[in-house]
């Protein structure tokens, strides 16, 4: 391999934590030299708006917007909608703020007008000046679902509405043998001058498994020529936020950085480990640091490291 200084940088994100990373990346990168592709695994209708969970918390976190305590939605949101709507009975188990609601109306609009979540993405992106380029895994639907005690369940009611509370023996993606990925996505990730490819420490079988399960990423990620690093979404034998750990207790595996390396297995080239955790037998590349991303310099210091890996492991 060979390190492309100046190439861009390609990062398979979620939500929280992969947006923290790119805001990292994104002090010490020109935006425009970095590509986040998007889990849309979580996106749904609601009340006939097509909400895009991890797309607008990157949106939300690179414009400066984000509420950074709830880990969703927009800093300094009212709730007019929702106390209207519960007064007329209406499910309130999805909080939507008014501020919100206004990119989930503008871009159900959109799609009904026949356009894509790609170009109606990048607009929102443009219109909030983020430099980064924000691209949907797919421009078709794919959707989580979760086979758990309580029976099958579509990502949100899952996630929000039982609070991750049921226990899960699958989790498959509806859709994603189909989808193409969006446009863009399978270029960023085989381009020569693609300097690394960095595998957010979002949820990996939530947030990054929908992402790899759509046929022509896979096979983009198995042909890149540049390298790929994981960072650890495990810090200290547990997941920094939502259920990683409980799920993979669920389905048997191991809660360690190297179980996720191995879930990950011959895609990736070099792993960012949390120092309080073993390296256990990996035999991966990589660095051992502290991964918890409380303020800005912590993202700093988490994407810069990972950038130093997938640089040694390109020379
Ligand atoms: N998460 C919650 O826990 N409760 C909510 O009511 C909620 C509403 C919501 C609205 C818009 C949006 O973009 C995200 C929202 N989330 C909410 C977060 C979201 O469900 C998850 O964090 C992601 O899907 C997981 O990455």
């Amino acid at each position: 391999m060979n390190s492309v200084s100046g190439g861009k940088v390609v990062v398979l994100t979620g939500g929280v934590g992969g947006a923290k990373l790119v805001l990292g990346l994104a002090q010490i990168l020109p935006p425009e030299q970095i590509v986040a592709i998007v889990n849309t695994g979580d996106d749904f209708r609601h009340l006939g708006l097509w909400i895009s969970p991890d797309l607008d918390t990157l949106l939300y976190t690179l414009s400066g917007k984000a509420n950074a305590t709830q880990g969703w939605g927009r800093e300094g949101e009212t709730w007019q909608f929702m106390s209207a709507l519960r007064s007329l009975g209406g499910e309130g188990w999805f909080q939507l703020g008014d501020g919100d609601l206004a990119l989930h109306v503008l871009r159900t609009a959109a799609l009904a007008q026949g356009e894509t979540l790609s170009t109606i993405t990048q607009r929102f992106g443009a219109d909030w000046n983020v430099g980064v380029r924000m691209l949907p895994m797919s421009d078709d639907p794919v959707a989580t679902h979760l086979t758990t005690d309580e029976g099958d369940l579509p990502f949100q009611r899952y996630f929000v509405e039982r609070r991750c509370v049921p226990r899960v023996s699958s989790i498959r993606f509806e859709g994603a043998e189909r989808a193409r990925a969006a446009p863009g996505v399978a270029q960023a990730l085989r381009d020569t001058g693609t300097r690394a490819i960095l595998i957010a420490p979002s949820n990996p079988y939530l947030s990054v498994d929908p992402i790899l399960a759509i046929p022509e990423i896979r096979q983009a990620l198995r042909e890149a020529s540049a390298p790929i690093v994981a960072i650890s979404p495990i810090v200290g034998g547990k997941a920094v936020k939502g259920p990683t750990a409980k799920l993979m207790e669920e389905l048997g595996i191991e809660v360690s950085p190297a179980a996720v390396a191995a879930h990950y297995g011959e895609l990736l080239d070099g792993m960012i480990f949390d120092r309080r955790d073993p390296v256990g037998e990996s035999t991966l590349p990589r660095l051992s640091i502290d991964t918890l991303m409380v303020t800005l310099e912590d993202r700093v210091r988490v994407a810069s490291a990972a950038l130093q890996l997938a640089d040694r492991l390109a020379e």
